[in-house]
């Protein structure tokens, strides 16, 4: 499977996502891409390299205000006082404008940058610093690249996005995500001429941010697999069995929470159970959101799914039969990374 990928999704340095108050060793790291290449060099996938692409499919997406905060923030903070008064090099918001704060009153937009930031970023732990939006900008044309190898006749090409995309929503960051490049792939391929599109997420999270895009659509379905948020779990309020679409969406989105310590079988049941439904709907092409999160040793997931569990998720998706976009998503583990994703998408096959 053509592996479509950037070196500028290296530029983006988090250095620390603050959690609980904390700065802590962040775990989206630039290293993440090295080692999903090697992964995949390993296992005989060739290398594309993605070419910068126009903005009109991500303009599609995305909030144009977002969009114009994520690429100017960067250098707004540079030229604030923020790294002489308190050492912080990074845009972590202050302040979250939410209806507990404006409580009615007709509120204006923020402007001070470290007060704005609260009004896109809706946690403390997806920080921009130099290169940030390089590197999600850098994902989006990896999506694109991706895409345009399956409108032109492969049956699946992966795109190896860094920084990872699914928890962004039309007009907000989060969870270690910026632009969302499996809705930009799923819009890219519905302008190409596919009518249904569906997205199946099988990242240990709810991608909450597809999730939003699509939640009033019946042209893009979107199916997740996750850790429940029930028991505690990012994004925490968002993610239930009930959330089902609305509008002429409602039928069009699925969520299937699983326990804590989820193992292989009941995992790839659900997987299955996806597959069924999207196989079933009429769909004629299919993302696959691809975290590896899931796996036993990740640092940010309780599911215990081996890589025989990657790879034969990866055989269930790819006996879909559908012409496939894989979007890499999260997975934290740099030792297992690699390994991960390439036996994805051995089980997916070309
Ligand atoms: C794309 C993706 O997988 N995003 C992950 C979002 C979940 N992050 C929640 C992080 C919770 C805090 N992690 C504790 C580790 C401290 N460094
Ligand atoms: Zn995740």
């Amino acid at each position: 499977m053509p592996v479509v990928w950037s070196p500028t999704t290296r530029d983006h340095d988090p250095q620390h996502e603050v959690w609980v108050g904390v700065a802590t060793i962040g775990t989206e790291v630039a290293a993440r891409v090295d080692a999903i290449l090697a992964g995949v060099t390993e296992a005989g996938h060739p290398l594309v390299d993605a070419t910068a692409r126009p903005d009109d499919v991500l303009a599609r997406v995305h909030d144009p205000s977002m969009l114009t905060f994520l690429a100017d923030a960067a250098e707004r903070w540079r030229q604030g006082p923020y790294a002489d008064l308190v050492g912080q090099t990074r845009v972590v918001p202050y302040l979250f404008p939410t209806p507990a704060m404006t409580a009615g009153l007709p509120a204006r937009r923020a402007v001070a940058v470290h007060a704005e930031a609260g009004s896109y970023a809706y946690d403390t732990m997806t920080v921009v610093g130099p290169g940030t939006w390089e590197a999600a900008r850098a994902a989006v044309d990896c999506a694109l690249g991706a895409v345009d190898l399956v409108l032109a006749g492969e049956g699946a090409a992966y795109a190896l996005c860094r920084p990872p995309g699914h928890h962004a929503t039309p007009a907000g960051f989060g969870g270690s995500c910026y632009l969302n490049n499996a809705a930009v792939a799923a819009e890219a391929l519905r302008a190409g001429g596919h009518d249904r599109v569906a997205v199946i997420d099988i990242d240990a999270h709810q991608g909450n941010g597809t999730a939003a895009i699509f939640y009033d659509r019946a042209d893009v379905l979107y199916g997740s697999v996750h850790v429940d948020p029930g028991a505690g779990w990012f994004p925490h309020v968002v993610g239930y069995a009930e959330e089902t679409g609305t509008g002429a969406g409602e039928g069009a989105t699925r969520n299937v929470p699983l326990p804590e310590g989820t193992g292989d079988a009941l995992w790839l049941e659900a997987v299955a159970g996806l597959a069924d439904w999207v196989a079933a709907e009429g769909c004629s092409a299919l993302v696959v959101s691809l975290g590896v999160d899931a796996a036993a040793d990740d640092p940010e997931s309780p599911l215990l799914v081996t890589v025989d569990g990657y790879r034969g998720a990866g055989a269930i998706l790819g006996r879909v039969g559908l012409p496939a976009v894989v979007v890499q998503e999260g997975g934290y583990h740099l030792p297992t990374l690699g390994g991960l994703v390439a036996a994805y998408l051995d089980g997916h096959g070309s």
